[in-house]
């Protein structure tokens, strides 16, 4: 077996590239379903699926919580003496990751790639050295960027928000970071670039102003995209919901709050949605609405595969693993024609229990896997199965005649009143919910 790196050192031995050998395998590090080059009507899975690793879980997180510290010891964070040094150790070490798992995509926050520092040259003369290694690296290996952002939640200043803090000063120090974050999606060639606003929202209303909070904030954006596309970045600006944690309350609540939002300040030209899946729980949704929601309005741009954990109500972030979770959501990438220029990020962390350097990879494959297989289900069901008549037989009843005439705004109040005079009592239509449910069991199974 091969063993690609590319770095000074190997930081994950033993582990090769990791190869597609089918259900039958028992062969943990290998792929059961997710078979890059495997067509599904015109595109691969590879083309449908645009799988990228997140940076900040998987090679900066190590497994600290609330009551305890990390409990991963990396040999990148500890090799070197100086920040910058790890950073680039850091960097191989994600390099020789991305490669070894077969993924064509990564993304990343500014301080993830590169040290954070309080004085502003510092900061960016650090970014811009990271994303000059980062650019060899991307050369080298052939991998792209799906997105870059700004960590705008982390540091203490931006404790009572980034674009929506009371203090300008804040809000001119956040610029600092998105203008760095922006320049370094564009260098490397970033497909889109994504805001989630983790500090933005409040935790009481008795000192909040929300109204100028949320002007503010849509100038913010208003002003991060026209110097975007100012220094020539053509991909989608994404927004990322969630309703809560850090905040209380967070202004990008879910899908669609986020629509309502963007189209009230006419930013829906240039920005879409990063819909994750543990966000949309946390909002009270399953991940398929918000999907389904961001995806009517043409707004569904990337997504953040992870889920939650049903007996407890926070961000868990754990690899995607539910198949029912992925045929949902994939029903809905393939019916508005895919997810390109986004993809499905993996926003999702180990358990702090899981401290091997091969649990990233067993994470990882187990996320693409239940993709993949989503992808086949849901693929299945469009193209072989009754679902897609039935759905649309539902709603036969707008296709001709006074429902279609209604549908195109062509009656009146009146003119329904008097249709239903004649026509007596609806007969009960049946939602046939169990039909659907075992359609994609049978269909899981096969
Ligand atoms: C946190 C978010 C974050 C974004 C990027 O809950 O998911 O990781 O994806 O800032
Ligand atoms: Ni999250
Ligand atoms: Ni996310």
């Amino acid at each position: 077996m091969s063993t690609p790196f590319i770095g000074k050192r190997e930081y994950f031995p033993g582990i090769g590239r990791i190869p597609y050998e089918g259900r039958e395998s028992d062969n943990p590090l290998s792929f059961k379903h997710y078979d890059a080059g495997k067509k599904l009507g015109d595109k691969t899975m590879a083309e449908h699926l645009r799988f990228a690793v997140c940076y900040w879980h998987t090679f900066c997180n190590t497994g600290n919580d609330p009551f305890g510290p990390g409990t991963r010891d990396y040999l990148w964070n500890r090799s070197a003496d100086t920040p910058l040094a790890r950073a680039e150790d850091k960097l191989d070490a994600a390099f020789e990751f991305f490669t070894k798992l077969g993924v064509p995509y990564y993304c990343f926050h500014d301080n993830d790639i590169a040290p954070d520092a309080e004085d502003v040259v510092a900061y960016e003369k650090n970014l811009k050295h990271m994303v000059a290694l980062a650019g060899e690296r991307q050369q080298a290996t052939g991998l792209k960027l799906l997105w870059g952002t700004a960590n705008l939640f982390t540091h203490p200043r931006y404790m009572n928000g980034a674009a929506t803090n009371p203090d300008f000063a804040v809000v001119a120090r956040a610029a600092v970071q998105v203008k760095a974050a922006l320049e370094a999606t564009v260098e490397l060639g970033g497909a889109n670039y994504v805001f989630w606003g983790g500090r933005e929202g409040y935790a009481t209303l008795h000192n909040t102003d929300t109204r100028r909070e949320l002007e503010h904030f849509a100038r913010f954006l208003a002003t991060a995209r026209d110097y975007g596309r100012s220094i020539g970045f053509k991909g989608n600006f994404l927004i990322e919901p969630k309703p809560m944690e850090p905040m209380k309350h967070q202004y990008d609540f879910d899908a669609s709050t986020v629509v309502g939002f963007l189209k009230q300040h006419g930013l829906d030209r240039d920005f879409k949605l990063n819909v994750e899946a543990n966000h949309a729980t946390l909002a009270g949704h399953t991940f398929e609405h918000d999907l389904q929601m961001a995806s009517d309005h043409g707004l569904l741009g990337s997504i953040d595969g992870n889920r939650g954990n049903p007996q407890n109500g926070w961000d868990t972030d754990q690899f995607p693993s539910d198949l029912y979770d992925t045929v949902g959501a994939m029903m809905v990438v393939l019916r508005q024609g895919g997810l390109a220029p986004g993809g499905v990020n993996f926003d999702a962390k180990l358990r702090r229990e899981s401290t091997d350097g091969e649990d990233l990879f067993l994470a990882h494959i187990g996320g693409m896997d239940s993709f993949a297989r989503g992808l086949e289900v849901a693929y299945a069901l469009q193209t072989q199965s009754p679902w897609e008549r039935w759905r649309a037989e539902r709603y036969a009843s707008f296709d001709e005649g006074p429902g279609r005439d209604f549908a195109q705004g062509k009656t009146d109040l009146a003119a329904l009143r008097d249709l239903a005079a004649g026509h007596g009592e609806p007969i009960q239509t049946s939602g046939k919910q169990e039909r659907y449910e075992n359609l994609i069991n049978q269909y899981l199974a096969r």
